[in-house]
């Protein structure tokens, strides 16, 4: 498997306990390279943007709003196979759900606030790292 590169977001339930360094360093653990990270504040267009598929689900409005409720980390991930293993890292979207060691097993308090993103698929990837950097702001 190549190298590839997947999108991440460390939510405002992390930033809000200070979570940025733990959930990096699972990040790191798992053989993935932080090749890019900002800290920003989502707009509501931007988290609209960026959710556009979940749209039609009745949690839409909840997700907008979270992700606009506090500052959110944006990073670029990049290692072998990266799309993957950074979905295993993470852990199964309800942290109830996920495996021992997963970010979402560590840190996630609920399935709304569960701590991290992570692009599903590579065309999905290119997107999403489109929408928040641009090609000089990622040092690989
Ligand atoms: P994942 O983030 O694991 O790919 P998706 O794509 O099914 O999961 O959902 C996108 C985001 O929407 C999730 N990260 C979660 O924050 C939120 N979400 C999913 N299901 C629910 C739900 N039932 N209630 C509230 N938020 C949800």
């Amino acid at each position: 498997m190549a190298v590839q590169r997947t999108f991440s977001i460390l939510k405002p339930d992390a930033t809000k306990r200070n979570l940025t360094g733990a959930v990096n360093a699972v990040i790191e653990k798992a053989g993935l390279r932080i090749v890019a990270q900002k800290r920003i504040q989502m707009t509501k267009g931007q988290a609209e943007t960026f959710y556009a598929v979940h749209s039609a689900r009745p949690f839409f409005g909840e997700l907008v709003e979270f992700m606009t409720s506090g500052p959110v980390v944006v990073q670029v991930l990049e290692g072998e196979d990266a799309i993957a293993k950074y979905r295993e890292a993470m852990g199964a979207t309800n942290p109830a759900n996920a495996a021992e060691g997963t970010i979402r097993k560590l840190f996630a308090l609920s399935v709304g606030e569960n701590t991290v993103h992570g692009s599903d698929a590579p065309e999905t990837a290119v997107v999403e790292i489109a929408q928040f950097f641009a090609g000089n702001e990622i040092v690989g």
